[in-house]
């Protein structure tokens, strides 16, 4: 039996958390289309006859702006102690620049093998695809690097057999069934938050926290927190519309963690300045 532990790094929104879903089969970290969307360590665990591979979804690289970012940059600073190799993620549909090279420059001297993985590859032409594998191949030595898309799973079962070889003998870490590390109230906010994040735009989807209060048989209740009265009245909606379809989005993939139908209720709260709050962010396992 092979297992151990392989940390996600890369900028925000190269894909990491799909690239972690992609390979766990089945989906542990939530995703949107903006930047800093994940802000805890995730494990996504990969079960096989012979292997157990747990990938440490991260927060992407960051220069910090408040206690929030400040705690997500630590999570990542302190999750490679321990890990028997890398998972660098770039994406394929932008430059590789200064960002990238700084991530490098950390993941090259932690003395493991660096996999790099060239993402969003899916509908690119090949050619470009060859130029930005050349300008990833001079990040750093790498161990290996496999252009994919986390999207389409194209490439993905050749990431997944090159990670596994890179790790030890040793025993399953975690029971065969378990895919994550969340505690099931966190897995339900981050799945009201990922809704909230998909329905809105610019700053606000920094200034929304979500907090799941009661889970109870049947019933959820969960605060969506905001930073000012102006964001909650986006959040909330004409007449309750937008808090109302951020529950109807979610609920049907809470009814699916959890097995059977809930009731759900969201309620918007404002906190301000949650995101400096160490208390709050405490409380919300930040
Ligand atoms: N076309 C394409 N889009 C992708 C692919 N992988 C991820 N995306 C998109 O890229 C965006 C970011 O994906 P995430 O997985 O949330 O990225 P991340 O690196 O975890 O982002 P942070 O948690 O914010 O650091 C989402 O809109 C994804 O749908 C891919 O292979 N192809
Ligand atoms: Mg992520």
């Amino acid at each position: 039996m092979k297992s151990g532990f392989v940390a996600v790094a890369g900028r925000p929104n190269v894909g990491k958390s799909t690239l972690t879903n992609a390979i766990a089969g089945g989906k542990v970290a939530i995703v949107s289309d903006k930047p800093q969307t994940t802000r805890h360590k995730i494990f996504g665990i990969a079960n096989g006859d012979d292997y157990q591979l747990v990938l440490l979804d991260l927060p992407g690289f960051q220069r910090p702006l408040d206690a929030l970012t400040e705690r997500m940059q630590r999570t990542v600073d302190t999750s490679f102690e321990d890990v028997e190799g890398v998972l660098f993620a770039l994406s394929a549909r932008e430059r590789i620049g200064a960002g990238d090279r700084y991530i490098a420059s950390r993941v090259f001297s932690l003395g493991v093998p660096v996999v790099i993985a060239l993402n969003k590859v899916d509908r690119l032409k090949p050619g470009h695809i060859a130029t930005q594998m050349a300008t990833a191949a001079k990040l750093g030595p790498f161990h290996a690097l496999h252009p994919v898309s986390g999207k389409t799973s194209d490439g993905i079962p050749e990431l997944k057999q090159e990670l596994v070889s890179l790790l030890p003998e040793g025993p399953p870490y975690f029971p065969q069934e378990q895919r994550t590390n969340l505690p099931l109230k966190l897995q339900i906010a981050e799945l009201v938050r990922e809704k909230a994040l998909e329905l809105t735009r610019e700053e606000l989807p920094h200034a929304i926290s979500v907090e799941v209060d009661e889970l109870a048989d049947r019933v959820v209740r969960a605060n969506v927190l905001v930073e000012t009265d102006s964001q909650k009245q986006i959040v909330v909606g004409k007449g309750g519309s937008m808090i109302k379809q951020i529950g109807t989005r979610a609920r049907p993939e809470i009814e699916a963690l959890l097995g059977h139908p809930v009731f759900l209720e969201l309620q918007v709260k404002v906190r301000p300045h949650w995101r400096r709050d160490d208390t709050i962010l405490q409380r919300l396992g930040v």
